[in-house]
């Protein structure tokens, strides 16, 4: 039996289409979502970046890799379904630890998030993984947008720098270029939401987000999880994120004591 919060029709959804909506998913987490978010950026890690761009307006602040000294992150990654539900969604009789990433904009903040897929930034592959998009304040305008069935498409998509565009890797040809949704006319999944609601999606699924033009804060925490066969893949750079001196070899599993099992089917 899937978790309470999600159903069948979610799972076969999520393998289909490698995107859902998952109501109430950290709602009892919320505060500790918060607070974990606050201490973050009063107490930024070493990879945060304030994705300061030409001409935009306002603050898009951007972290990962905190949960470890981050009490409240923690708690939640121990204690909230997410755990199993990325089980359930993945079909995986195990669930490690990826890692968090913090995306705060503030009011007024006119840069969109671009149009990217995670997967090729990481240094992770495999069928089963899922990223958990929650925002902490509720969202209508700057939520998550999605292009269902994307984590399918043949070639994966160009990952670039977010703020000057530029390749992320040397090795440009090895990807198709970053469609344009809108002006393509595909059809582009996206929820108002409130707050511990959470996205789910796979790493290889097409995704951004419009600036927050609204006057409250748009704080979001994500979660990224894997299953039973994701492996190190080396790629041709420094990935996002780096974790540096992990020293794993291609076609290992994630080492336990940096991304550690949560969850595990019972047998
Ligand atoms: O919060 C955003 O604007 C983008 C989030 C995102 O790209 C992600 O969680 O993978």
């Amino acid at each position: 039996m899937p978790h309470p919060l999600i159903t069948q029709s979610d799972i076969d959804t999520y393998q289909r289409d490698g995107v859902v909506l998952v109501k109430g998913l950290f709602a009892d987490h919320i505060d500790a979502l918060r607070a974990g978010v606050a201490r973050n950026m009063a107490h930024p890690g070493p990879f945060a970046s304030e994705n300061e761009k030409a001409g935009e307006s306002g603050r898009f602040f951007d972290d990962y890799c905190n949960w470890q000294s981050i009490p409240e992150f923690r708690q939640v990654i121990e204690t909230s379904p997410a755990a199993e539900v990325a089980a359930n969604l993945m079909q995986s009789e195990s669930v490690q630890v990826f890692h968090d990433h913090v995306l705060v904009k503030e009011p007024g903040t006119s840069m969109a998030t671009p149009w990217h897929t995670d997967g090729p930034y990481y240094f992770v592959e495999g069928r089963q993984n899922i990223s958990f998009w929650s925002p902490l304040d509720p969202v209508s305008e700057a939520t998550l947008r999605m292009v269902a069935g994307s984590h399918k498409w043949e070639k994966p998509v160009l990952p670039t720098r977010w703020v000057s565009e530029e390749s992320f890797f040397p090795n440009e040809d090895d990807y198709m270029p970053i469609p344009d949704p809108d002006a393509e006319g595909m059809t582009v999944l996206e929820w108002a939401m409130e707050p511990g609601d959470a996205v789910a999606f796979n790493y290889d699924i097409l995704h951004g987000a419009r600036g927050n033009t609204s006057d409250i804060q748009r704080r979001a925490f994500s979660l990224r999880l894997v299953g039973d066969d994701a492996r190190y893949v080396e790629r041709p750079g420094r990935t996002s994120p780096p974790f540096p001196d992990h020293g794993m070899q291609t076609g290992q599993r994630l080492r336990e004591d940096w991304f550690p099992v949560i969850w595990r089917a019972e047998r």
